[in-house]
């Protein structure tokens, strides 16, 4: 397959003003016609030819201006059709299959009903089309089919007709705002709604719907009201109203992806829109808040300033992303959120930052787009955004904001349109700052504080590391949020924003006749590594006091990595291993008891970095021995504070069930606590995780206890794991949560339980969410994953050359954990690259795969 650059980019010869669509809709037989009035872009270079993209379809019947015609050639699978004049109209038929359309893009067939996914590339898979994002048109569609099988008929924008012809009706849909074709959705099926209504800021009154299967109607109230407050927060944050009269979202249980942002009919995975305190934890309820707010605020970052090609992905997914998380900031605990979201950073953008797909925020090139929506494009992308905003402060920021959007509404724009408006908007120069959307790789940033008179004298350095294509990088701008502590106060006198943007820099604070401690890159100001010889008693000082929130949380991750990184490495002495042992217990002791901190920060506290985090701290890693490592240090905080972790959980457990913060701190806590015991005392642990599992009325409660036990041994995990099963069979995302719960155990029977539960009934490749909730909670999993034997890497080998033809996308998904091998120590790093080289030797792979499997192999 061909590799596509950004340089290479031309705009498209023809605009499409107006796109007619009609469907006869069918599971097995779908006919499309079209009809596109073409006329040529004045501000293109003249073509003699339209260029109308196909994939695996075929035109039944083509005509220009009302004739038929034979002017065309195929290229591959698009048509290539001559016009004489400078306005045409374009009809092509199709015919398409939706029940055997595997992929889950374009138009498809979901448990009886049809819908379509068409981002980034799927409209080909239904009709002929100038299928790219910078072409946007205005959409008629009409859709007619059996009344009995598809009683609802959604399409984007407002209906505007309907009727019935004997068993059979028909609606047609008319989208006032025009649009790339990747925002094109229908939907057809047996479907109910959630119905309620917003009023905008105008007094515009705006129909909702939360269109679900018949039983789950009762699961969509969170969605609803997530909908609502979503609406209402982009009109006070940033000025956004909605803009038709109807927003329509769809639950789909066979879905690429999380969410899609279609013009007013947004298709959702059912994950990220049924919800309750039965079937549904904490997390989940959080994650569908964040996902209805990230497809809602699309309308604007997204839809009406769509992107100009898909290099330019980071403009709307990077602000989307910054937007979903400063909403559900504002929702919820704002600390807690920063953390998680710095969590999910680390664990999935860093590795990717450090190996072989390493790419910036605004790719270069690509064979496949979909292989391009990353934690790079998407949260690396929001990070740099957080960056602007950090430096211009809250409310400049807003000013540029404002200006991006009065100056491209209704564009299709780029990254550096984006910057440019909060440049100007702001009044800010951003020169060396677009580097950030050119190099990839996480900077490292070089800490070294020392004290000199009065003086505390900071000197900072970075370097960018080298990645695949990219050996050399210049210094960027990296804004770094520090305080100064007074050791004997405990305080400090203010915080202060320093921006480095030299390989190298001092800097100078005056007024301090000791040596303060150093409180760097709060709030996580930059997404950034930090190097810095800290003295331990440091560490703990700040664990213990830190008054920003996620720096408190860094200190206390710092302690136990560098503990961890240094046992790993068998560079400790006994006295030091001790040694460090004791500091991290007494840090914990103090966050267990500090009687001013709130339990869902508190759980964050009390959260070990994970496995993939220390050993991103090294440049070979043993998966093996962090292992050992990290749950022997496990034990021993589970044992040394076992007094205050069980006095913990008895408070914890007093607070009834709610969905206040309160009580969700207390659900947090109460794992925690478990987890805990389960390294130091697995009896009193399955005692415990058993009584919880057994009295929880909820479902956060409930899996919590039971991802515990399924880490253990014993009869309780066998009945537990089985009543779970039978309570919630027949509910998909619920069995989802019992195939994951067990991939990601830590029991040491792990791989011969996912090699088992592969066989299960339940279990099909044809369903995405139930292929991530084996598979790739497996792949997450080092200690299955890692299996000394190469076993876990054959069986996602296996796994990624069954998928691939099925889930192309899917597939593709899970070559990255095998893609790690440079990083892992050298007799595991050899299996995974035979696995990879089995992989690349598959006769037919897809552009998926290949690119992934070729890159990582580099
Ligand atoms: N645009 C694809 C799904 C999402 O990021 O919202
Ligand atoms: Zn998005």
């Amino acid at each position: 397959p061909p590799e596509i650059r950004r340089e290479d980019y031309r705009p498209f010869p023809w605009l499409v003003p107006d796109t007619r669509l009609d469907f006869e809709l069918g599971l097995d037989s779908t006919r499309v016609r079209s009809r596109l009035t073409v006329v040529r872009n004045a501000k293109a270079d003249k073509s003699p030819t339209i260029r109308l993209n196909g994939d695996g379809i075929t035109a039944t019947r083509v005509k220009v201006d009302g004739e038929p015609t034979s002017a065309f050639t195929m290229d591959g699978d698009d048509i290539v059709l001559t016009l004489p004049g400078d306005a045409h109209e374009i009809a092509i038929e199709t015919e398409i299959d939706p029940a055997s359309n595997s992929q889950l893009m374009g138009l498809y067939a979901s448990n009886g009903m049809l819908c379509t996914q068409c981002e980034s590339e799927g409209f080909r898979r239904i009709t002929f089309f100038p299928d790219r994002p910078d072409v946007l048109s205005t959409y008629t569609v009409r859709m007619s089919g059996p009344k009995a099988q598809f009683p609802i008929l959604l399409c984007n924008g407002n209906r505007v007709a309907t009727g019935e012809e004997g068993a059979d009706h028909w609606a047609e849909w008319h989208d006032p705002w025009p649009k790339p074709s990747y925002l094109f959705a229908l939907v057809a099926g047996d479907l109910v709604a959630n119905t309620d209504s917003f009023t905008t800021m105008n007094g515009r009154k705006v129909e909702l719907n939360v269109w679900v299967r018949e039983g789950d109607l009762e699961r969509t109230q969170h969605a609803m009201d997530s909908l609502k407050r979503s609406m209402k927060w982009d009109e006070e944050a940033f000025g956004r109203e909605y803009d038709l009269d109807l927003f329509n979202i769809v639950a789909v249980s066979d879905f690429n992806m999380g969410a899609m942002e279609n013009k007013g009919l947004n298709v959702f995975n059912t994950k990220y829109v049924l919800a309750d305190p039965d079937t549904a934890t904490d997390g989940d309820f959080d994650a569908v808040e964040g996902v209805i707010g990230h497809e809602y605020f699309h309308n604007w970052s997204g839809n009406r300033i769509t992107c100009r090609d898909w290099f330019q992905l980071s403009l709307k997914e990077g602000f989307t992303v910054l937007r979903d998380q400063l909403f559900s900031q504002d929702m919820g605990s704002a600390p807690v959120k920063r953390i998680e979201d710095v969590r999910i950073l680390r664990s999935a953008q860093f590795p990717e930052d450090s190996g072989p797909l390493a790419h910036p925020i605004r790719p270069d090139s690509y064979r496949e787009i979909s292989n391009f929506y990353t934690a790079t494009v998407y949260n690396k992308g929001a990070e740099v955004i957080r960056m602007m905003r950090t430096m211009a402060g809250e409310e400049r920021f807003r000013q540029g904001t404002d200006l991006y959007f009065d100056r491209h509404d209704g564009e299709a724009a780029t990254c550096e349109d984006f910057v440019k408006s909060i440049e100007d908007g702001v009044g800010l120069d951003l020169t060396q700052f677009r580097l950030w959307y050119s190099q990839a790789g996480t900077p490292k940033v070089t800490v070294d504080l020392s004290h000199e008179g009065d003086e505390a004298v900071l000197k900072l350095g970075q370097t960018v590391p080298e990645t695949p294509g990219q050996p050399l990088k210049q210094p960027m701008p990296i804004p770094l949020k520090v305080a100064l502590f007074d050791r004997a106060s405990g305080k400090h006198s203010g915080e202060q924003l320093v921006v480095l943007d030299k390989a190298s820099a001092e800097y100078r604070f005056q007024g301090f006749a000791e040596k303060p401690v150093l409180s760097i890159n709060r709030g996580f100001s930059a997404p950034v590594t930090v190097e810095r010889s800290i003295p331990r008693e440091e560490l703990v000082f700040l664990a213990a006091r830190d008054d920003d929130p996620f720096a408190r949380y860094e200190a206390m991750q710092d302690l136990m990595v560098g503990h961890l990184v240094a046992a790993v490495g068998g560079t400790l002495s006994d006295d030091e291993r001790r040694g460090g042992r004791e500091d991290i217990a007494e840090a914990m002791r103090a966050i267990l008891t500090d009687a001013k901190l709130d339990d869902l920060m508190r759980g964050e506290l009390m959260i070990m970095p994970s496995q993939t985090y220390i050993a991103e701290q090294m440049d070979v890693s043993d998966p093996g021995r962090i292992h050992t490592e990290r749950e022997a240090l496990k034990a021993e905080l589970g044992s040394r504070l076992s007094a205050e972790m069980h006095a913990l959980y008895d408070r914890a457990e007093k607070i009834p069930f709610s969905l206040e913060a309160e009580a969700k701190g207390a659900r947090k806590v109460k794992t925690l606590v478990l987890t805990y015991a389960a390294a130091s005392d697995p009896a009193k642990a399955a005692e415990l995780a058993a009584s919880q599992y057994e009295r929880a009325d909820n479902m956060t409660d409930r899996q919590g206890a039971l991802m515990v036990l399924t880490g253990l041994e014993g009869v309780e995990r066998t009945n537990k794991l089985l009543d779970f099963y039978n309570r919630y069979r027949g509910n998909a995302l619920v069995v989802d949560k019992w195939f994951a719960l067990q991939a990601s155990s830590l029991h040491p029977g792990v791989v011969e339980h996912v090699k088992a539960l592969a066989e299960h009934p339940d279990f099909t490749l044809r369903n995405p969410n139930r292929v991530r909730s084996l598979y790739m909670a497996f792949a997450a999993n080092p200690h299955g994953f890692h299996a000394p034997d190469g076993e876990g890497y054959r069986m996602i080998g296996d796994l990624i050359l069954a998928l691939d033809p099925i889930n192309a996308q899917t597939a593709a998904r899970f070559v990255p954990p095998l893609g790690r091998w440079r990083r892992i120590e050298p007799g595991r790093a050899a299996m995974m690259r035979e696995q990879l080289e089995r992989i690349a030797e598959a006769p037919k792979l897809s552009r998926d795969t290949f690119e992934q499997v070729t890159r990582s192999l580099g």
